[in-house]
């Protein structure tokens, strides 16, 4: 089953990107299976904060997580290296639509799960944040490392075997499948051993350091991008509701596409 799964992935995102509407191009996708009853998980109300939600809350009776990560294809990447002050309209276009296939995908992907008799729920506070804290109830990053699909990088993104320069899915099921552990090699050059601070040197408003990050420089800088490319649709919605809920789709990334774990090759 867990073989079949990732091969629904695979061929689904291949077809979406065909379509003439689409101009994003993806890499090959990552799919790990979590734990939904992972001590990790299961402590996240403690580590992060009792406002973040189990998978319980999401669908009773969960069992197992489907996390994706999708890069963006390599040479698609590349284009955001000439650029410098702020990021290309193409970004912000790639970031709607990787939103956008996630959400299609995870209807496919249930539709077919019910055929063969499993539930299963998208966490669609994953989608949301507030721009108080900068925290969602859901943290894609917190649960696709549980599935084994990478570790924790200084540049707050989760770093996979293919590398951090794309994005996360999550679905909640019932799948009675053996999960995956989370990785045992830190995939982070600083935190491996100390050779390597590229993302921190790149950020160009000092929101990364290597102990820890201050998002409201990060916020405040890529809203300037969202300001820039209006109508692109949204990617998240502001649960304190004081940005605007019609176009949010921002982007800044320096610290995903020029840093040596952007793509391990
Ligand atoms: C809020 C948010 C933001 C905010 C705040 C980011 C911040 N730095 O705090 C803003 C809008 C600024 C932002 C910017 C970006 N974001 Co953002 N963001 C989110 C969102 C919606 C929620 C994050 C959240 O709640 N995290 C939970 C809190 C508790 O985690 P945290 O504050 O990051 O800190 C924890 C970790 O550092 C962790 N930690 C430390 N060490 C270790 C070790 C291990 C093993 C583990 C598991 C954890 C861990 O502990 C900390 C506290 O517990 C997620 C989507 C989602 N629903 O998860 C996307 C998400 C994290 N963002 C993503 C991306 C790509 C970006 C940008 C590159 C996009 C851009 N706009 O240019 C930048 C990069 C900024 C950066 N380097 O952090 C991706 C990450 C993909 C990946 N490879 O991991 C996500 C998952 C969206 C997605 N669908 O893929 N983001
Ligand atoms: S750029 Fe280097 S230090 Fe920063 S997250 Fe990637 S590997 Fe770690
Ligand atoms: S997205 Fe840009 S501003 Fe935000 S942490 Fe990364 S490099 Fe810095």
């Amino acid at each position: 089953m867990k073989t079949r799964i990732k091969e629904i992935i695979r061929e689904f995102i291949k077809e979406y990107e065909k379509q003439d509407c689409i101009s994003t191009k993806w890499g090959e996708p990552l799919v790990g299976f979590a734990d939904a009853k992972h001590p990790f998980i299961l402590d996240l109300k403690n580590t992060l904060g009792s406002y973040h939600v189990t998978p319980d809350e999401v669908l009773d009776g969960a069992k197992i997580i489907i996390a994706c990560y999708l890069p963006f294809a390599k040479e698609f990447a590349d284009t955001y290296r000439e650029i410098d002050e702020i990021s290309l309209r193409e970004w912000t276009v790639a970031y709607k639509e990787t939103t956008a296939m996630f959400k299609k995908l995870n209807l496919h992907l249930i539709s077919i799960l019910k055929e063969e008799g499993f539930r299963a729920e998208i966490p669609a506070m994953a989608s949301e944040f507030s721009t108080e804290t900068f925290r969602s109830k859901w943290s894609l990053v917190h649960h696709s490392y549980a599935a084994g699909l990478g570790t924790m990088g200084i540049n707050n993104m989760l770093i996979t075997e293919s590398g951090c320069c794309g994005r996360l899915n999550n679905l909640v099921t019932d799948l009675d499948v053996e999960p995956d552990e989370p990785i045992k090699e830190e995939l982070c050059l600083y935190k491996k051993n100390g050779s390597c601070k590229v993302c921190v040197d790149i950020c160009p408003v000092g929101s990364l350091r290597t102990d820890g990050c201050d998002a409201l420089p990060c916020w405040d800088y890529i809203m300037r991008n969202a300001d820039l490319y209006t109508g692109e649709g949204k990617t998240y919605t502001d649960v304190t509701g004081k940005t605007s809920n019609i176009c949010f789709t921002d982007f800044c990334g320096k610290c995903v596409t020029q840093a040596p774990c952007a793509f391990w090759k």
